[in-house]
């Protein structure tokens, strides 16, 4: 039986010698992993700074309260709470905040990009306790969304929370059409940009905060901060509901959560500053560029794109006319050394386990430092691998990858 000292290392070596794709995933700085890994995870600290159920508070509340400062700065918001343990805890605290079982929320479809916490019927907690309605792509260019006729559906239906937010969707939000609607029945505006905020702080993502009451984001992803969620009240929230930010803490801890994570806390402390840094911006800038030239190489070479490019750090291609499905297109590049994930395209005729299609990311690879030249050589690799069964040629390209991963080494220690 291998031991975990020996599997955890193995993995490293996995995260060094492939090519990492998949779009929520990046690599986090060392200083971050050692702040999560460090005495903080000894310290329980239920309450909020100044206010804690338990003594010993002396330097975790400046802790908590440098990230909180550091956030607030860094999105321009006036209120963040740094406590949710991760994306679905987050969504949760704002409905646990605003609504009563059976209420209305309003969210994007799964399969037009969306996610399970935003209202994903049937077997969700957003879709179970609360009244779903789902909206979805329904044009081919901005706004891409059919906003007459959202606004008929939320004025017979009254949404209490309407959610924007996507982890599989390549384009700019309508943030102000958003607001418009929300503004038709006063709905609560959640933005979760869990996806993209290392975009929106670089500047090149629009920002949320001037349109919504609240912005969650996750921040282990295009941030490349440690594994945890921020809940942030905009100005325009607090205009809204002037005890916005109290409903939110006090959903958090102690409607939700107990004692927060405070490693994890610090390691947002420490990403918020580097996020603030301009070499940060140059990161996003190079995010997006390296997704812009991968989605044209990829077409080139006869991929079909939904929405057919990128404005983000993602891509998510329709395989029909590859004739292969995702799982299988997935697993092909696995074999390769590319690690993707298998993903439904609007409308999937197929089921979630076996969708038509894949999602591709930059941040990791962007990460790493390559750029335009190891774009173009990465979209061969991905159309020669999913397009042949041959596992030669997938081993082929796997030491292909290995070699432009030496070239592009992460620190991982
Ligand atoms: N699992 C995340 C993603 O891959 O986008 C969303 O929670």
């Amino acid at each position: 039986m291998p031991t975990i000292k020996k599997l955890i290392s193995q993995e490293k070596l996995r995260q060094q010698r492939t090519l990492m794709m998949i779009p929520s995933e990046n690599y986090t700085y060392p200083e971050v992993r050692r702040a999560v890994g460090s005495v903080l995870m000894h310290k329980y600290a239920e309450g909020y700074p100044g206010h804690r159920y338990y003594q010993g508070m002396r330097f975790v509340d400046q802790i908590e309260k440098l990230a909180q400062e550091r956030v607030k700065r860094l999105f321009g918001v006036p209120h963040a709470n740094v406590q949710p343990y991760s994306g679905s805890p987050a969504n949760a605290a704002v409905y646990f905040a605003l609504l009563k079982p059976g209420d209305t929320i309003m969210g994007l479809a799964l399969d037009h990009g969306g996610h399970l916490t935003h209202g994903y019927p049937r077997i969700t907690f957003s879709g179970r306790y609360f009244h779903s309605l789902q909206y979805r792509i329904a044009k081919n260019r901005p706004p891409w969304f059919d906003f007459t006729q959202l606004a008929r559906v939320v004025r017979r239906e009254k949404p209490k929370v309407i959610v924007v937010g996507t982890t599989a969707f390549p384009r700019r939000l309508p943030w102000k059409k958003f607001a418009q609607l929300a503004a038709l029945v006063n709905a609560y505006l959640l933005a979760d940009i869990s996806h993209v905020a290392g975009l929106v702080v670089a500047g090149v993502c629009p920002s949320p905060v001037r349109w919504v009451d609240i912005v969650m984001t996750t921040t282990h992803k295009t941030l490349r901060g440690p594994r945890g969620a921020i809940l942030m009240v905009t100005k325009k929230g607090l205009r809204h509901d002037s005890k916005l930010a109290w409903k939110i803490n006090r959903a958090i801890f102690p409607g939700l959560q107990g004692g927060p994570h405070l490693g994890v806390i610090a390691g947002i402390a420490i990403m918020a500053k580097k996020a603030a840094q301009s070499e940060f911006h140059r990161y996003g800038q190079q995010v997006v560029a390296n997704a812009k030239i991968l989605a044209r190489e990829l077409k080139k070479r006869g991929w079909r794109l939904v929405t057919s490019g990128t404005d983000n750090h993602l891509l998510v291609a329709d395989l029909h006319p590859l004739t292969v499905d995702g799982k299988t297109a997935a697993v092909r590049l696995e074999e390769a050394g590319i690690i993707v994930n298998a993903n439904a395209i609007p409308n999937d005729p197929q089921p979630p386990f076996r969708p038509s299609g894949i999602r591709l990311g930059t941040p990791a690879l962007t990460a790493r430092g390559m750029g335009e030249k190891e774009m173009v050589i990465i979209a061969d690799w991905l159309n020669q691998a999913v397009r042949s069964n041959d596992n030669q040629l997938h081993s082929q390209i796997a030491q292909k990858v290995k070699k432009l991963c030496r070239q592009y080494p992460i620190d991982l220690d």
